[in-house]
């Protein structure tokens, strides 16, 4: 362990929102078990701990129904954290669930006046996050769903978040913000069935935007395990088709509630592959941990939370560039033909090439004799892990 570096730098990117640390332990069956932190107290344990970037809900900053003076009190004292730390504001988002307006959804409400008072919030919450220099705004529809099927026809619903997402894109044209949107998918919870519940459903609808240049992904570790999917596999699309925009890293069980576990504390081998993967790939937005410190954290605790998120990431990294130098990972690589893979099959369609592997003979008895040696490759990623 100890040529590996732990200790996280700026250059890292790591990012908490103000709702994550700062999480008061409040579930559905029991009340907070910790004192809030002011925002401008956990910017400064931030850098305490390392870390480079913080993001906010505009009602985390701003709770709602606070007097025009409260607001400034609040912007100027984070500003100047902010300003004495060094840490940036790396993301930027709106809460659209926790207002009992919002019941029935906000972009997809089936109350017009409900849709356009959540498309204003957006707007206010893009100000704030532009005069504090967020270059990117997350949307996450949590209460974009419904329980009872039939109180909303999809394909409206689907129609008004097309409108709703447009409509705020032109907004930050408007008002020259260099910023672009990232959308958050979620399989359920706190609806039963939420709109867009998968990374692939999203990256889908984003392509049916007037500008989809303008919106990317910001998917979520245990959002798509709740869905039993592979984040692995969904963050390798995104990338592949230059989409993930901004990354929402904590653990999670499959099958559970969404669980905010600590990034590292649950998917090991998932995690590692994760982390090769945006290390390789040169993913260069926040790492941003979207977790919690468990409910008996107290204190000291909740830092540690914070700390050990860090030093996990880390970790994998080391673990994943140690893996890829291994000679014996090369050599178990290029018997399961992993290069391979990256070369091109038969190239584009022409009517001699085409012809030409009609005529090709293949013995396929024979192709099904190969061995991929796939055990071997994966044991090398487990004793890696390992440290073995
Ligand atoms: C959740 C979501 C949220 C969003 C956040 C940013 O499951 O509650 O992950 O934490 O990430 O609202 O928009
Ligand atoms: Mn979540
Ligand atoms: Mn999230």
């Amino acid at each position: 362990m100890n040529d590996i570096r732990l200790t996280p730098t700026r250059e890292d990117k790591f990012a908490f929102g103000l709702w994550t640390i700062g999480h008061i332990g409040r579930d559905p069956f029991g009340d907070p078990t910790r004192e809030p932190i002011s925002p401008s107290d956990f910017v400064n344990g931030l850098d305490e701990v390392g870390a480079w970037g913080v993001s906010f809900h505009d009602d985390d900053l701003l709770p709602p129904g606070t007097s025009a003076s409260e607001r400034e009190n609040i912007k100027k004292s984070f500003r100047k954290a902010l300003d004495d730390t060094g840490i940036v504001v790396s993301m930027a988002t709106t809460n659209l669930f926790t207002m009992p307006c919002f019941k029935d959804g906000a972009f997809t409400s089936n109350d017009p006046q409900v849709r356009k008072f959540a498309i204003q919030k957006v707007m206010n919450s893009i100000d704030v996050g532009a005069e504090f220099g967020a270059p990117t705004i997350v949307f996450w529809g949590g209460r974009e769903g419904v329980e009872a099927a039939g109180s909303k026809y999809p394909l409206d619903a689907l129609e008004r978040y097309r409108e709703a997402m447009n409509f705020l894109v032109g907004y930050v044209k408007d008002q020259g913000y260099r910023m672009k949107f990232a959308m958050e998918p979620k399989p359920n919870e706190p609806r039963g069935d939420t709109f867009l519940p998968t990374i692939g459903h999203t990256m889908a609808f984003i392509e049916t935007l007037d500008d989809p240049s303008m919106v990317g992904l910001n998917p979520e570790v245990a959002h798509e395990t709740m869905a039993g999917l592979s984040f692995y596999q969904g963050v390798a699309q995104a990338i592949w088709q230059k989409k993930l925009f901004h990354i929402d890293l904590n653990d999670q069980k499959i099958g559970r509630y969404d669980q905010d576990l600590r990034f590292g504390s649950e998917g090991i081998k998932d995690d590692f592959f994760l982390v090769r993967l945006l290390e390789r790939t040169g993913y260069s937005g926040p790492k941003h941990f979207d977790s919690r410190p468990y409910r008996s954290e107290h204190g000291e605790g909740v830092w540690e939370f914070a700390r050990n998120s860090m030093r996990n990431y880390l970790a994998f990294a080391a673990k994943a560039k140690a893996y890829d130098n291994d000679p014996k990972v090369k050599e178990a690589e290029s018997l399961a033909g992993v290069d391979a893979l990256a070369n091109e099959t038969i190239g584009k369609y022409s009517k001699a090439l085409a012809e030409k592997l009609k005529a090709e003979n293949f013995d396929y008895e024979q192709l099904a004799k190969r061995n991929y040696f796939n055990e071997r490759l994966d044991q090398l990623a487990i004793d890696h892990i390992f440290g073995l």
